[in-house]
């Protein structure tokens, strides 16, 4: 397919995740404070979509439902953000716990499209599993965003579609997350063979995780794509040099973006984009 030439390019910040440890990354926003400031920040920076992911008093991963609704109304206080909430949550949370984080009310959600492994565990996605969050989805009225971990993902997102059709807000939009140890690698042969395999009319984002953060921005950049930065995704700055913040990130990534002619896309613009209705 050819490429998304939209003339600005979405960032979204991803900046927590369920992985990485508070007590060895301080600056991991963990507390609602501390991902509001984020938020915040990373807004001005030139973000357009925050990936949630929430911890609890012990800065441990959680899906607890009152926690996520407490985050999603202090997120639309605070920012303009579009507020996905992730469905993957870390590799121990349940199908059912996964499922019910679409009651918290998001404007969007993550949807991966198939189990992989995940390092040395397995983040798993069987079919069933994400015919039912699809389902869900459309019934509720959150727009998903198709995360693609490897080629086959791909592949179930056209059964997907084909299965159930299109999402709510009739756009089909997805990320590339990119060299997971498990995944598809992250460089720039393997990101033009996932592209030209999406379903026709799709955009798309992609990320690169740890040391492919940066070949994988590029890649898409020139490619036409989207992008998605953050800690969950990237712990290093540069070569021995930890990331500080993620506004540094989305920064980094609003100016690569603005030379390539692209600058970012403003959370109205983007709610357009990705259709997500207007908040009430
Ligand atoms: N934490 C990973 C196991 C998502 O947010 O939807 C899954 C993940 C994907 O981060
Ligand atoms: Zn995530």
């Amino acid at each position: 397919m050819l490429p998304d030439m939209t003339n600005e390019t979405l960032i979204t910040v991803a900046p927590t995740g369920a992985e990485a440890d508070k007590a060895a990354v301080p600056a991991l926003p963990a507390t609602l404070d501390e991902l509001v400031t984020t938020a915040k920040e990373c807004q001005a920076a030139g973000a357009a979509v925050i990936h949630v992911h929430i911890r609890d008093g012990q800065a441990r991963p959680t899906l607890d439902l009152g926690r996520l609704t407490d985050t999603v109304a202090a997120l639309r206080e605070g920012t303009d953000l579009i507020v996905q909430l992730s469905t993957g949550g870390a590799v121990t949370d349940s199908f059912a716990d996964r499922l019910a984080v679409l009651d918290a009310g998001p404007d969007a959600c993550s949807l991966t499209c198939g189990t992989v492994n995940f390092g040395d565990e397995v983040f798993s996605n069987p079919w069933p599993f994400m015919s039912e969050l699809y389902a869900r989805t459309r019934e509720l009225g959150v727009v998903p965003e198709f995360e693609l971990f490897d080629l086959g993902h791909v592949a179930a997102l056209h059964r997907l579609l084909a299965d159930q059709g299109l999402p709510h807000g009739g756009h089909v939009h997805c990320d590339l997350v990119m060299g997971v140890p498990g995944g598809m690698p992250g460089n720039a042969a393997t990101l033009t063979q996932a592209v030209s395999a999406l379903p026709a009319g799709a955009t798309w984002s992609a990320t690169g995780i740890g040391r492919t953060t940066l070949p994988v921005m590029f890649a898409a950049l020139a490619a036409g794509g989207h992008l998605r930065v953050g800690m969950e995704d990237t712990l290093s700055y540069a070569r021995g040099r930890p990331v500080a913040s993620n506004a540094e990130l989305v920064e980094r990534a609003g100016a690569l973006a603005t030379l390539a002619q692209r600058p970012p896309m403003r959370p109205d613009q983007a709610r357009e984009f990705l259709g997500v209705s207007g908040r009430s």
